[in-house]
């Protein structure tokens, strides 16, 4: 009390608020006025922040904690009531019939696409201090992943004009989620880097906050170990995306624009925009309100597993589970042996990657309804067995993949499954740990990150007719892997299969030790015969055809501008 008149009038209210949710322990130990005043005030600008930055305040984040505590506390199941079974999607074969199909039509509808990259989360697996978004996905160009993201979409954009002949050139907007662990840095990365050739009006960045930390079952917040005038707060999670955009306006912006897709994605999937195209394709085509995209999951691998919950009342939805709660969920309902390997040698549920396809007008309707709140679990780690006290503070977190949850039985709720080596391939792991991986299961480390990006091309050539040499296994930071030529190339020149079987003719051989960069659009490769490496860097504009036997150490082209060579 003998303070309050540090306050303004709205934090006077948030303090008493405060107090009637049994958080007075928040100023207990705050001295008279006239000492530590100006800390004070930095208490409750911040209380001022966490209050504003969560749906429905301070006073609905305490209620919302106390109740999953709770239910944590007695171990009160999440899925009470539902028995998971495998659902059914599209399964796409690369450069199949269907696949091409479905590319096609997603290169037409690329257009009237957003994307909007998930990239608040420092990665504490990864054991990395920078942004994981300026990691190089590949090491012969040193290209990182946001630059492999932004040329991408620019690459998409240009397609999608070009296949739609001459209607009106749209810029793609390009979202980032940052949080205060990513923000500055993913700006200067930007900035130092002309946006990587994107406009800069076309990236817009919005920044999450995070939460306050809960000390107890009471949902009692915690103090900051570091600074009793301060709230300790952490991430709350991927799945804040979706209120950041609501509150941002921006899917009004682009409802009014004539948008008709939202496409969410992680920090450090360098093979995610091989699988783009088509999962658009079968969004537009399907007529799916959510396209969760996903691959063949490997048992207890920590990606969540598409199922399909029906409950006892009938209800039913098709939803993402875990990788922490899809084993308890199938011992508790009749599979006693919990998340094993089916006889295809692979879970029989589709391993989510969490790259989602909304379609726009469906989405704001949901969002008009909830503000883009989501579910949100509570995971405190317990000192005791009566669970009384927790080992360190815990936070309320949400997911983005859990936007379904929401949605009535009528919503379109679908999913596609393609090649592992063709759209999954994170970086999450550090390098011990990823060497303790059990065999068979794949690392998810920037060692086995990058080696997916030479096999991937590798394997592509070989389908539009290369004769591409097999790998080798090698060992590297303790992993065995297969080692393919290092072949990478641009995104302009080979986006779909369809780009790439254009680009490609004649009798071509890559020896195992090869490796080749393909850095510029209009190159043709035309009976090659490699056994070395080579670099080709041409302007845009440039047509270059490579049609002779190249047996080098190392021959380098750069900015060339001839028409034929
Ligand atoms: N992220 C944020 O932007 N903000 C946050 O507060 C936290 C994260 P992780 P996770 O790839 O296959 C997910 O930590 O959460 C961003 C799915 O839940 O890499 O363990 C962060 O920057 C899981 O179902 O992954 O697991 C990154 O871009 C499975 O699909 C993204 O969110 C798994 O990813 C994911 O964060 C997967």
């Amino acid at each position: 009390h003998k303070n309050l008149h540090l306050l303004s009038p709205q934090q006077v209210e948030l303090a008493k608020m405060l107090v009637e949710k049994g958080q007075s322990h928040l100023f207990e130990h705050w001295p008279e006025p006239g000492v530590d005043d100006d800390e004070k005030k930095a208490f409750f600008d911040q209380v001022t922040r966490l209050n504003s930055s969560y749906p429905g305040g301070l006073a609905s984040y305490i209620k919302t904690a106390r109740e999953l505590l709770a239910d944590s506390r007695a171990g009160k199941n999440p899925f009470d009531g539902f028995t998971p079974s495998v659902p059914t999607g599209e399964n796409l074969s690369y450069g199949d019939e269907n696949f091409i199909k479905f590319e096609e039509a997603g290169v037409k509808e690329a257009q009237n696409a957003a994307f909007v990259l998930v990239a608040g989360g420092l990665g504490e697996r990864l054991g990395y201090n920078g942004i994981k978004v300026a990691l190089p996905f590949e090491t012969i160009t040193g290209t990182c992943f946001l630059q492999c993201y932004i040329e991408s979409v620019l690459a998409l954009q240009e397609a999608s004009y070009r296949m739609t002949q001459g209607g009106q050139k749209k810029e793609v907007p390009f979202v980032i989620m940052t949080s205060d662990d990513t923000h500055a840095r993913t700006v200067e990365l930007l900035e130092s880097n002309s946006y990587f050739g994107m406009k800069p009006t076309q990236v817009k960045l919005l920044k999450q906050e995070k939460v306050a930390c809960l000390e107890d079952n009471d949902a009692r917040l915690a103090l900051d170990p570091q600074n009793k005038f301060r709230v300790q707060t952490k991430p709350h999670g991927h799945g804040d995306v979706h209120s950041l955009l609501y509150s941002s306006g921006l899917l009004y912006e682009w409802h009014d624009a004539g948008l008709r897709w939202v496409l969410f994605f992680q920090d450090t999937n360098g093979l995610l925009f091989k699988a783009i195209p088509a999962s658009i394709g079968v969004s537009a085509t399907k007529g799916y309100h959510v396209n969760s995209l996903a691959v063949p999951r490997k048992a207890k691998e920590a990606i969540g597993g598409i199922t399909k919950l029906t409950h006892v009342d009938g209800r039913s939805m098709v939803i993402n589970v875990e990788y922490n709660q899809l084993d308890p969920l199938l011992r508790a309902t009749g599979f006693p042996d919990g998340d094993v390997n089916c006889e295809t040698g692979y879970s029989p549920f589709p391993g989510n990657i969490n790259q989602l396809i909304l379609e726009l007008d469906p989405y704001i309707e949901e969002l008009k309804k909830t503000g883009g709140a989501i579910k949100e679990f509570v995971n405190p780690k317990y000192k005791d067995a009566c669970k009384t006290s927790f080992k360190s503070s815990t936070r309320l977190e949400c997911m983005m993949q859990d936007y379904p949850k929401t949605l009535p039985p009528s919503a379109r709720v679908g999913f596609t499954v393609m090649d592992t080596w063709l759209a999954y391939a994170p970086v999450k792991n550090n390098p011990e740990d990823a060497a303790k991986v059990p065999k068979g299961n794949p690392y998810h480390s920037a060692t086995s990150g990058e080696m997916a990006i030479y096999r991937a091309n590798s394997l592509i050539l070989r389908k539009v007719g290369v004769q591409v040499d097999n790998p080798v296994k090698e060992v590297f930071n303790g992993q065995e892997v297969e080692v393919w030529p290092r072949i990478v190339w641009k995104p302009t020149w080979g986006l779909t299969f369809a780009d790439i079987r254009s680009k490609v003719s004649g009798s071509c051989s890559i020896t195992q030790r090869s490796t080749m960069a393909i850095k510029g659009r209009n190159i043709f490769v035309k009976d090659l015969s490699l056994d070395g490496a080579l670099v080709i860097d041409s302007i845009d504009e440039a047509e270059v055809c490579l049609e002779n036997e190249l047996m080098c150490s190392l021959l380098y082209f750069s900015n060339m501008n001839i028409l034929t060579g």
